[in-house]
């Protein structure tokens, strides 16, 4: 009568041991698809991310700086190019939907390496210490930057203002160990994938080696996983178009729904009455101030109308990652405002403050670059008829290819000067 395995009925197996760890799936093979797709994946996503923290203007004080302790990190900040008119659309909307994509590839890798995580002795080396450092700020930093970006766009600004520095210096801890990671494990990846891995532990480290019977394949395993990341996408992306296609943005805060048809039917961000904007503050008595060196100056909406009003066809593009396709605007040019307000000839930088008494996004400073395109408005109109109170009556800012938080609503003075 054979005898039961008794070392291996009694064997008390904790996480240290790797043969806790019993699923058929783990292996270095199935670590590495994923680790390379976040690769490609993350790769976009950091650098959309960065360029959409120099589109923000964040060196323009005191407006829109959110990181004044950025110090260096600020280093590659540069004047974010006007156009084509849908740079900004498309880097965030890659942004967003490339990371929203990532989510089911990013927990299965995690859980690929799980055993990991839990090996003993936790260093071995000075090397190895390094290592497991690095790790701390990829596997810390790739969850902060996605648990605190998914909860931006799905809440709506959960934590205004702090959400800006929270991600920004997130960021820069996750692209440390994405880096350090890279550096150290690509090489092997590569191989694996190239030339395969012998069965076992002997050379798969991540196979288990007491293995439950499967109940999914490897290759059923990924497929489940690109399921995952397919239904997202297709949930998702429908938040970078107007009409039927945002309809299917399931997942998006203000998907699945359209605003209501006319000129002013396209996505709406704060409305007037979610901001305290009543119609006396936009009715008669509104004045625009316009400052420079010349003076101050007031317009009503009147004299803004009677004034040379031009039509620029620009998007809106949320930092969320929805965007609206292009909408006809018109409106006074902001160059020909800077020429009142004692700026002829190159006109520099404006400060833009709205009638907004409270809340984010009230204040916004434009670079020069901006200002001095043709297509950068202070719009009166959108799509043939004035403003609507949502959009920003009785008047916006729009300038092509800027996030939206640059587009200010409910403008109330402009002042133009370096800033
Ligand atoms: N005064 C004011 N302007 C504002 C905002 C705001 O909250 N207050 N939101 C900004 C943001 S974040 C975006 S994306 C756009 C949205 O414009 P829309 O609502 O017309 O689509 O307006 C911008 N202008
Ligand atoms: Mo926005």
């Amino acid at each position: 009568m054979p005898l039961p395995d008794l070392r291996r009925a009694r064997r008390i197996r904790i996480p240290a041991d790797p043969a806790f760890w019993r699923s058929p799936v783990r292996g270095v093979r199935f670590t590495a698809v994923l680790g390379l797709v976040l690769l490609f994946g993350l790769t976009v996503v950091t650098v959309t991310g960065l360029l959409s923290y120099a589109a923000y203007n964040p060196d323009l004080s005191p407006a829109n700086d959110s990181t004044p302790g950025k110090g260096w990190l600020g280093f590659y900040l540069f004047a974010w190019p006007t156009g084509p008119h849908w740079l900004y659309r498309l880097t965030q909307g890659l942004h967003v939907t490339v990371g929203i994509v990532l989510v089911p590839v990013l927990l299965a890798k995690l859980w690929s390496v799980i055993p990991k995580l839990f090996k003993l002795p936790p260093v071995r080396s000075v090397a190895h210490a390094l290592e497991r450092v690095s790790l701390l700020l990829l596997t810390g930093g790739a969850l902060f930057q996605f648990i605190t970006g998914l909860l931006n766009i799905q809440l709506d600004y959960l934590f205004p203002g702090s959400f800006y520095t929270l991600h920004f210096y997130g960021a820069w801890a996750f692209l440390a160990g994405f880096l350090a990671h890279t550096a150290l494990k690509l090489p092997r990846a590569v191989r694996v994938l190239r030339h395969g891995v012998p069965p076992g532990q002997a050379g798969d480290e991540l196979a288990s080696p007491d293995p439950l019977p499967p109940t999914v394949s490897r290759r059923g395993a990924l497929a489940l996983v690109g399921a995952g990341s397919l239904l997202l996408l297709l949930t998702s992306a429908g938040r970078s178009f107007d009409g039927a296609l945002r309809r299917t943005a399931l997942l998006a805060p203000r998907g699945g729904t359209e605003p209501a048809a006319g000129p002013g039917g396209f996505q709406i961000n704060k409305t007037a009455a979610a901001v305290r904007i009543t119609a006396a503050d936009r009715g008669e008595a509104w004045r625009l101030t316009v400052r420079g060196p010349a003076g101050e100056f007031r317009f009503s909406r009147q004299q803004l109308l009677a004034m040379e009003l031009h039509s620029a066809a620009l998007p809106i593009a949320c930092v969320e990652g929805w965007s609206t396709s292009d909408q006809l605007w018109r409106g006074v040019r902001l160059r020909d405002l800077a020429a009142i307000a004692g700026y002829p000839g190159r006109p520099p930088g404006v400060f833009v403050e709205s009638i907004q008494r409270s809340g984010p996004f009230r204040k916004a400073a434009l670079r020069d670059n901006q200002v001095r395109d043709g297509r950068s408005l202070l719009a009166l109109e959108v799509n043939g008829a004035p403003l609507t109170a949502d959009h920003g009556h009785p008047a916006r800012i729009i300038v092509p290819a800027a996030p939206g938080v640059l587009n200010t609503k409910w403008v109330g003075s402009l002042t133009f000067g370096e800033l």
